[in-house]
């Protein structure tokens, strides 16, 4: 079904598209059955399918350190923050069902490499600091890019946002509040959490995407208020938010050239390495095959699962069918 929908996907200038782009201009919401052009169905089964992607495999990074977090307090917040991730995943492949496309589908794509998720959880959490890292740039610049998709064109996906939305700001609380405890701990402390900001810094500037001209799918997304933003505009935003609270925190951002503009009203920054961040979409970041294998372990360990889930639903269904006769 998914491959039929790619191969009509062209967009069409019929009446039925004008009428279509009629309704997007004037901000209503398209809903499930509702007619649309496949080049939008398409979009929006690649942006959410990765977005969800994006949910179940940034566990791993951070799944990495829930034996290993140093207060029972700090596991605790962890693991529910974790188990929201997981959540949002969910929330997301439902969004994506809505347009026709399986989960079981998404997650094969997944699995064998045709579907990307965000570059950012190709990178290792190699200490405890890099949960406060995560927490704060990677949650902070998910948020950045998602606090606009609550407005997206999509009913199903727009809804999705809006709760996912409210998760991840205590997620960047978290991961703001584990920073200040180690900024503002032992010298070594210190150094930790200087060390994560440095990974981190580049690698988050590069989860809103390649710089506008050379974004692929801007123009037309946002001409279909998929997206609301350009990648450039939204990494501005964050470095304009971050850079403040980097300075709170006593750390440098390891980016020389960092200098606020008067003019633009925002930071001038340097560009991350753009060479790096398609080596890493192309699968051939730090953790790419590390994170795949671990993604295909848990599919083909939890198929009996699955299979054992499918058993006793046609059972029961069998028997509440014989009980109405
Ligand atoms: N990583 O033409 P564009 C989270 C690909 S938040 C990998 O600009 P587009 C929460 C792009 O797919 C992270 N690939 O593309 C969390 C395209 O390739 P394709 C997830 C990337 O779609 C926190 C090509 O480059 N958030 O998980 C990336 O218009 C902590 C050309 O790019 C979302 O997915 C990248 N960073 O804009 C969880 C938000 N950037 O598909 C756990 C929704 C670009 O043609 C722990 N998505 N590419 O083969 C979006 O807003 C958009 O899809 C963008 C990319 C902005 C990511």
């Amino acid at each position: 079904m998914y491959a039929q929908m790619v191969k009509s996907e062209n967009a069409d200038d019929s009446a039925e598209a004008q009428a279509f782009q009629a309704r997007i201009d004037a901000g209503e919401k398209i809903e499930p059955k509702e007619w649309m052009p496949a080049g939008y169905r398409k979009t929006l089964i690649r942006q959410i399918g990765q977005h969800a992607h994006s949910e179940i495999v940034g566990q791993l990074p951070e799944g990495n350190w829930i034996t290993r977090a140093p207060t029972l307090e700090r596991k605790a917040i962890l693991l529910a923050k974790v188990q929201d991730e997981a959540g949002h995943g969910l929330y997301l492949y439902c969004a994506a069902e809505t347009l026709g496309v399986t989960r079981d589908e998404l997650t094969e794509m997944l699995l064998d490499g045709r579907m990307k998720y965000s570059s950012i959880f190709n990178y290792p959490t190699l200490t405890w600091a890099d949960m406060g890292a995560v927490g704060w740039l990677v949650d902070g610049a998910a948020i950045m890019n998602q606090v606009p998709l609550q407005r997206t064109s999509y009913g199903p996906y727009s809804r999705a946002m809006i709760r996912i939305c409210k998760e991840e700001s205590f997620h960047q609380r978290q991961g703001y509040d584990i920073m200040m405890k180690m900024a503002k701990g032992t010298e070594q402390q210190k150094q930790m959490a200087q060390n994560a900001l440095n990974r981190f810094w580049f690698p988050s500037l590069m989860m809103f995407g390649p710089s506008d001209k050379d974004s692929v799918h801007s123009a037309q997304s946002m001409a279909w208020k998929i997206k609301m933003n350009t990648n450039d505009e939204l990494r501005q935003k964050f470095v304009d938010q971050t850079v403040p609270q980097a300075e709170y925190l006593g750390l440098t951002v390891p980016d020389k050239t960092l200098s606020w503009n008067e003019e633009k009203g925002g930071y001038d920054f340097a560009e991350p390495d753009w060479d790096e961040f398609f080596q890493v979409i192309k699968g051939n970041g730090p953790c790419n095959s590390e994170r795949l294998a671990a993604r295909n372990k848990a599919w083909d360990e939890g198929r009996w699962v699955r299979e054992g889930l499918m058993a006793h639903a046609a059972k029961k269904s069998t028997a509440q069918r014989m009980a109405a006769e």
